[in-house]
C-alpha cells in the first residue's frame, strides 16, 4: 500500500487532485481510499469525495498532526475495509510542519504497512507568480508565513491550476522558481486535466522509498497566529420552497458579494448543494476562479440541502453575521424558508504536534 499525503493552502486544489487521481486509478482497477481532515465536523471535501463513489474516511475536529492517533485509527480502518493499493491523505490547509509531524512518524510507527510514503504540496500557480515577482500575497502576514513555510517544506511542490496563468507567467516561474526554491521536485498541473494528474502519480510512485525528508524550521508562535487569524464557519442549511434550486444559488451568490464587500481575504469558501439528483460544488479563493461543478439552480425539487465552508481571515462572528443576512435577503427575494440545521463556528487551536521529528 502507498500513501500520498497532500499539503498546501487552502483552495489549492488538492481535493480536486485527489478525487481525479482516485477515480483514473479505480478505472485502472487499484483499489484507493481517502482521509479528510479538518478543523470542522462538517467537511464540504468528505461529502464531494463520497458523491463520486470514492471511499472516503475522516480526521475531523483538528489537523492531522495534532491527531495523529486519529489519522493512524482511519489508516487501519482503510486499510482493512478497503485493502487499498493508495491511500489519497489531505491535510487541513492551513496547516505546515507536515514532514517532521506526519510523513516522519508514519515512516518510523508504520513502516510495516507503507511501500511508499510521499508527500505533495499544492500551491496555486498565481500565489507562486506573486511570491516569485516579490508581491505580497493577498493576506496578513502571519497567514502569509503559512503559504511560505508550505512552500518550501514542499518535498514535491506541484504548482497546480497552470491553466489560469499566461503563458509568459508560467515561463516566468519555470525561469525563476529553482532560484528560490534549489533541489526541489517540481510539477506543473492542471488538475482539471486527467493526464496531468496521471503524471502527478507516476511521479509521486517514482520518489525513491529511501529519500531523505528536511524537516522544517517553523516559528510556531507566527504558525499559531497565523491560523487565528482565519475564522472558520460550517454550516448546514435546508432551504425549502417552489424555487429552492434558484434560492440556493441566490444564497450563495449574495454571501460571496457579502464577504467581497467587506474585502475580507478569503482562504477558501465552500458550498457543497444537493438536492438528492443535482450536486453542486463551487469555490472562492482570493483569487478569481470560475470552475463550477453542477448546476443547483437547474433543481426542481423543493428541498435544498447546502454546507457551507467558510475559511476567511476575520473573525468566526463577522463571517456568521454575513451568512445571517444573505439569508434573509434571500428568504425576502425568493418567498423561501432557510433553516440552519448544524453549525459551528470557531478559530484553529493553536497547533500542538502528537509527534514532531527532527
Ligand atoms: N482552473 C483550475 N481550477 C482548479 C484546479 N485545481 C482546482 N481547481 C479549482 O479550485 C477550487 C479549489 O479546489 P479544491 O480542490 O477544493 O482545493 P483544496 O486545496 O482541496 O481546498 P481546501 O480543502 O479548502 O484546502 C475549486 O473550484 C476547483 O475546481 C486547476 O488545476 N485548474
Ligand atoms: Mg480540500
Amino acid at each position: 500500500m502507498k500513501i500520498i499525503l497532500l499539503s498546501g493552502f487552502l483552495g489549492s486544489g488538492k481535493t480536486t487532485a485527489l478525487s481525479g487521481a482516485a477515480i483514473s486509478l479505480m478505472k485502472q482497477g487499484k483499489r484507493v481510499g481517502v482521509i479528510t481532515n479538518d478543523q470542522g465536523k462538517y467537511q464540504v471535501d468528505s461529502h464531494f469525495i463520497d458523491a463520486q463513489g470514492i471511499p472516503v474516511v475522516e480526521v475531523s475536529n483538528g489537523c492531522f498532526c495534532c491527531n495523529y492517533e486519529t489519522l493512524d485509527k482511519q489508516i487501519i480502518s482503510l486499510d482493512k475495509n478497503q485493502k487499498p493499493d493508495y491511500i489519497f491523505a489531505e491535510s487541513v490547509g492551513s496547516c505546515t510542519d507536515l514532514i517532521a509531524t506526519v510523513l516522519k512518524p508514519l515512516q518510523a510507527y508504520r513502516d510495516d504497512l507503507f511501500e511508499l510514503i510521499t508527500l505533495s504540496t499544492f500551491t496555486d500557480s498565481r500565489l507562486m507568480y506573486q511570491h516569485l515577482m516579490g508581491r505580497t500575497l493577498p493576506f496578513s502576514q502571519e497567514v502569509n508565513y503559512i503559504i511560505h513555510k508550505q512552500m518550501e517544506e514542499a518535498d514535491m511542490l506541484v504548482v497546480n491550476k497552470i491553466d489560469l496563468l499566461t503563458e509568459e507567467q508560467l515561463k516566468y516561474i519555470k525561469e525563476n522558481i529553482t532560484n528560490t526554491f534549489p533541489h526541489k521536485r517540481i510539477i506543473y498541473q492542471n488538475s482539471l486535466d486527467i493526464t496531468n494528474l496521471d503524471t502527478w502519480i507516476q511521479t509521486a510512485d517514482a520518489t525513491p522509498p529511501t529519500q531523505q525528508r528536511q524537516s522544517l524550521e517553523v516559528d510556531y508562535d507566527t504558525y499559531g497566529a497565523g491560523e487565528a487569524l482565519l475564522g472558520w464557519l460550517d454550516d448546514e442549511l435546508e432551504i425549502t420552497g417552489i424555487n429552492a434550486g434558484a434560492a440556493t444559488q441566490q444564497l450563495i451568490t449574495q454571501i460571496k458579494d457579502l464577504i467581497n464587500k467587506e474585502a475580507y481575504a478569503i482562504g477558501h469558501l465552500k458550498f457543497m448543494a444537493s438536492d438528492g439528483f443535482i450536486t453542486s460544488k463551487q469555490s472562492f479563493t482570493s483569487l478569481e476562479n470560475k470552475h463550477q461543478q453542477g448546476d443547483i439552480e437547474q433543481s426542481k425539487s423543493q428541498c435544498v440541502s447546502l454546507i457551507i465552508n467558510a475559511r476567511i481571515e476575520t473573525t468566526p462572528k463577522n463571517i456568521n453575521s454575513i451568512i445571517q443576512q444573505a439569508i434573509k435577503i434571500t428568504e425576502e427575494k425568493l418567498a423561501c424558508n432557510i433553516k440552519t440545521k448544524h453549525h459551528a463556528a470557531f478559530v484553529p487551536g493553536y497547533p500542538k504536534p502528537t509527534h514532531r521529528i527532527i
